[in-house]
């Protein structure tokens, strides 16, 4: 799955998209990288965000959405049903719901849905996140979710761990290092942890580094994680980098 956000202001492409042409340039450079799936987003969700009206969400991705999906699956990250609403209407057939709330579109439009993981709001969710055991309770409440959904109806159902949705870097790793738990609840598992600030984190370390590296200079982290991932089972990865994720594929899958 390649990102493609058309925001002033997400973490890693923020303000690269805003137009749609070269939105909808950058879609399609990322299908010919081998993307299956192309994920439109309208709001940032990185921590402190502010949340966007959802009419100007939808103004952005409607367009570059009604142009990419006659080319390549279209799934829609949005928080909003509304969104959601259009975005189907633009052609999208999923949707990558990082609040795991809105199975109710995705059954009324028969599409399918992805399930992620958030403790808390974007504006607030890294202010001292807690868990007493964060690999079973984010399990357990996406299990519940895609439950529910199956229950109402939803025919393609994905979870997602939400890597640094509420989640600081221990939690993040053990959800990764024991990423196999949610395998083997049977449901698709969908891992994005491209480019993210835990890996800016860990690259820093290995450089003798303060802080962190800048978002453009996490490739290695982002291919070691989606590479872990697919070698544990996980069926789909979100990414920014998707020529060199999908040539990872290739020999993982090989
Ligand atoms: N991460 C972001 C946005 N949407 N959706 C899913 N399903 N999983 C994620 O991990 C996820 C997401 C934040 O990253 P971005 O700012 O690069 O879009």
């Amino acid at each position: 799955m390649g990102v493609l956000n058309v925001t002033p202001d997400s973490f890693s492409d923020g303000g690269r998209f805003l137009d749609p042409a070269d939105a909808i340039a950058h879609g399609l450079a990322l299908v010919a990288d081998g993307a299956d799936v192309i994920d439109v987003g309208g709001e940032s969700s990185r921590p402190g965000a502010e949340p966007v009206n959802p009419a100007e969400e939808q103004a952005r991705v409607v367009p570059v959405i009604r142009a990419l999906s006659s080319h390549v699956r279209v799934s829609v990250d949005t928080r909003h049903a509304e969104v959601a609403e259009a975005a189907i209407e633009a052609g999208a057939t999923l949707v990558n719901d990082i609040t795991a709330s809105l199975h109710e579109v995705a059954a009324a439009h028969r599409v399918g849905w992805i399930a992620m993981h958030m403790q808390g709001d974007p504006r607030t969710m890294q202010d001292d996140p807690h868990y007493d055991a964060v690999v079973a309770e984010v399990r357990d409440h996406l299990v519940e979710r895609a439950e529910r959904a199956r229950d109402a109806g939803v025919e393609e159902i994905w979870i997602d761990p939400g890597i640094g949705f509420g989640k600081d870097l221990g939690h993040n790793l053990d959800l990764l290092a024991h990423i196999v738990a949610l395998v083997a609840t049977g449901w698709p598992v969908v891992v994005g942890a491209s480019r993210k600030w835990f890996l800016g984190r860990l690259l820093a370390e290995s450089d003798g580094a303060a802080e962190t590296v800048p978002t453009d200079d996490r490739l290695e982290g982002s291919l070691a994680t989606a590479t872990w991932a697919m070698a544990q089972g996980v069926r789909m990865v979100r990414v920014h980098d998707v020529r060199p994720t999908v040539h990872a594929a290739k020999v993982v899958a090989a």
